[in-house]
């Protein structure tokens, strides 16, 4: 069969039995969220009207206001997974603590732990550029029936079964991992379906893109300003050319394709640079080394983490191993 006819369903399903602990409930959960990015899609492709259909007095139909777009796509996701028991805690960034789901009825053998994060990079919204959902998930370390506890959400980035994200760009992707690959689905808005479009995706080993938000600069530590340096003098392949959406999931996207590395340093404005471990680091992290790529805190691979917290932050460096080898190289030299 042409890979390329393939949908996301039947991908799902076809590759059902090539994951360790088959029994349906993964593919059910990734059809969750498949059916949540579509409606997701759906809003985030208005998002420049939202100020017309408010001034015509527009209410949903509880008769509440027009929402923000990140508070309902949170909303949107939570609700998805919710409904189906497979899932037993959801953790969010827009959300201040994890969600127990039916964890303390004995009736229900729900295993699974999502965490999201629902629109990343929220402030390109209003500007019409691209942003993204991430999501990470693991099985639950405690037992089925009790309540889930803060445990089974600080799992190390290595215990993911399955991550993933949706850009809504140029065209709307799904890209996701189950520890055997990665691969992109394109969504056809006419049909409302997600095809198979890129097969078995690879970071180039090596790239030549470099990620990160220059401002900053002066506040970066000494390493960072090395590498970043590396990358624009005149030598060898280089300089690089410099790109940098402000939206993580587009600018890792990108450089999936293209060969490329994205930065995120702690600065001395921000101890521990921006990005969140659990919903965005990880998740990316093991899409990266999935797709032969390298994810690290300039130091140490980012999965073998043991998270302290749910919102904690993490200083981020990830794209072509020899690129994050690169600037871990530079990081070394001035730890
Ligand atoms: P958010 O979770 O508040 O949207 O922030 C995450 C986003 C990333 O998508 C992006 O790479 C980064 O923040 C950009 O931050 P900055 O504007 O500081 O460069
Ligand atoms: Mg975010």
């Amino acid at each position: 069969m042409d890979k390329k006819t393939l949908t996301l369903g039947e991908f799902i399903i076809g590759n059902q039995d090539s994951f360790q602990y088959t029994s349906g409930e993964l593919s059910r959960l990734l059809n969750g969220l498949r059916l949540a990015a579509k409606v997701v899609n759906h809003e985030v492709n208005k998002a420049g009207l939202v100020d017309i259909i408010g001034a015509a007095g527009d209410t949903n139909i509880q008769g509440e206001n027009q929402q923000k777009l990140d508070v309902m796509a949170n909303e949107k996701f939570i609700q998805t997974l919710s409904k189906r028991e497979i899932v037993c805690g959801i953790a969010s960034e827009e959300e201040d603590d994890f969600i127990s789901i039916n964890s303390f009825d004995k009736q229900h053998q729900n295993k699974y732990i999502v965490l999201i994060d629902p629109l990343d990079g929220s402030s390109n919204i209003d500007v019409n550029v691209s942003v993204g959902t991430i999501f990470s998930i693991y099985r639950r370390i405690t037992p089925v029936g009790t309540p889930v506890t803060i445990e089974d959400f600080l799992q190390p980035g290595r215990n993911q079964v399955a991550a993933g994200y949706i850009v809504y760009g140029t065209s709307t992707m799904l890209v996701y991992t189950t520890g055997d690959g990665v691969n992109g689905f394109t969504l056809n808005p006419a049909l409302g379906t997600f095809y198979l479009s890129h097969p078995d995706m690879e970071f180039p080993e090596n790239g030549k893109i470099y990620s990160v938000n220059e401002g900053n600069y002066i506040h970066f530590p000494q390493g960072v300003k090395d590498y970043i340096k590396y990358c624009q003098e005149e030598e060898d392949d280089r300089p690089y050319t410099s790109r940098y959406i402000g939206s993580l999931v587009s600018d890792f996207h990108r450089n999936m394709i293209k060969g490329g590395i994205y930065l995120y340093p702690k600065s001395s404005k921000a101890s521990e640079g921006k990005l969140r471990l659990l919903y965005e680091c990880n998740p990316m992290a093991f899409l990266a080394e999935q797709a032969n790529g390298k994810a690290s805190d300039g130091f140490n691979p980012i999965m073998d983490i043991k998270p302290k917290e749910l919102h904690q932050r993490v200083p981020f460096f990830c794209g072509s191993k020899k690129m994050v080898e690169k600037a871990e190289e530079f990081m070394a030299l001035r730890a």
